[in-house]
């Protein structure tokens, strides 16, 4: 079998993981099938609810609805999951900035080997999904294997709450991002149109207030982290997308001392963080033809471009009425009460 190395590929991580497949995944064969059937007793027993598009179906798997296709992925990370301490996993609702942080950690924690100014940086020829393996995508299909061959540090994305990837903390270090959850909702519901144009919002708004949109409850999730965070800071970095956008540089740098790579002086001299936030920001990233052009998975036919749609924060405005906004408002500040953490 080849080497990462000898692909051109660094010996040291994070590589991104579409390139590292041309390398691995030719020799690892995947069995969704079999995961689905040794758990399809389980899965029949839980409750289920449909996504907000009618398509998907949810399980209520532990408290939180996941889709049934994830269930047997989220039991194989409960059980199977190792992390190494320096492994990094950026974890997100979906809608929440998820391709944002995704991209600035990869910058960030890659930048030795990839400049993050050079002109032939992996993200401005990939879609920043395609350099981070999905941790759900990869054990819903028995795939895991794959994750021990990439070179240390490796650095992972899932959408799973914690109590799904229990191993993560302390075993090693999560960023997590999120949002108003108004603003998520908007988000979700533009996504979700893109491939059911009728799709009203009123009923994505409806799934978000009861909890049922996939890896929810949108509380449930957030808490799961935030809880984490504050009881050991070094080990989750909790950031919000409304801050990032205030001030992306601080959160750059934020970013670089969690994960134990701080800018040198001679980096801050070169202007390292001001080419990272340049290179992962919403304008650049929207314009390259790798965010432009294809699908985000061949299985969901959904463009690529439907991931940098507005880039802001606050269009929850131009899709709620008052009274909407301040019913889901109160929902999450009740369920918030007394973990210190508010949305307003
Ligand atoms: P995912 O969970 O499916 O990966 P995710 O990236 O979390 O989606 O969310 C997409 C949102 O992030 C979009 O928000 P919007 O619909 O309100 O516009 C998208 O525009 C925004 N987004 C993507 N990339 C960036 C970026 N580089 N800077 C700021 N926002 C971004």
């Amino acid at each position: 079998m080849p080497t990462l190395a000898s692909m051109a590929i660094p010996e040291e991580g994070p590589v991104p993981f579409e390139d590292a497949l041309v390398v691995i995944g030719t020799y690892l064969v995947s069995s969704p099938q079999q995961r689905e059937e040794e758990h399809a007793d389980l899965v029949a027993t839980l409750p289920s609810a449909l996504e907000a598009n009618g398509v998907k179906k949810l399980r209520l798997y532990q408290g939180f609805w996941i889709r049934d296709i994830h269930v047997p992925a989220a039991i194989a990370l409960q059980r199977q999951f190792e992390p190494r301490p320096d492994d990094v996993i950026v974890a997100s609702l979906p809608k929440c900035g998820t391709t944002w942080l995704n991209a600035l950690t990869f910058a960030t924690m890659a930048r030795k080997a990839y400049p993050p100014a050079s002109a032939d940086h992996p993200l401005r020829r990939l879609n920043p999904h395609q350099c981070l393996p999905f941790l759900e995508g990869l054990f819903k299909g028995g795939r895991e294997a794959e994750l021990e061959l990439l070179p240390s540090p490796r650095l992972m994305n899932t959408h799973m709450p914690l109590p799904m990837v229990p191993s993560a903390v302390p075993g090693c270090r999560v960023v997590y991002v999120c949002r108003d959850p108004k603003d998520m909702a908007v988000s979700a519901w533009h996504f979700l149109r893109r491939l059911q144009p009728d799709l009203a919002f009123a009923v994505v708004f409806e799934s978000v207030c009861d909890g049922a949109v996939a890896f929810g409850p949108v509380w449930d999730h957030v808490l799961s982290y935030w809880r984490a965070s504050t009881a050991m800071p070094d080990k989750v970095l909790f950031l919000r997308y409304e801050e990032l956008l205030r001030d992306p540089a601080k959160n750059v740098r934020k970013l670089a001392r969690f994960i134990g790579m701080p800018f040198s002086a001679a980096e801050d001299e070169a202007g390292t963080v001001d080419s990272i936030v340049q290179l992962c920001s919403f304008g650049h990233l929207k314009g390259l033809d790798a965010n432009k052009t294809g699908h985000l998975d061949p299985l969901l036919p959904v463009p690529r471009d439907a991931l940098f749609r507005n880039g802001a924060s606050g269009d929850w405005v131009n899709h709620m009425t008052p009274e909407m906004a301040s019913r889901l408002d109160k929902i999450v500040a009740d369920k918030m009460r007394g973990t210190g953490l508010t949305f307003q």
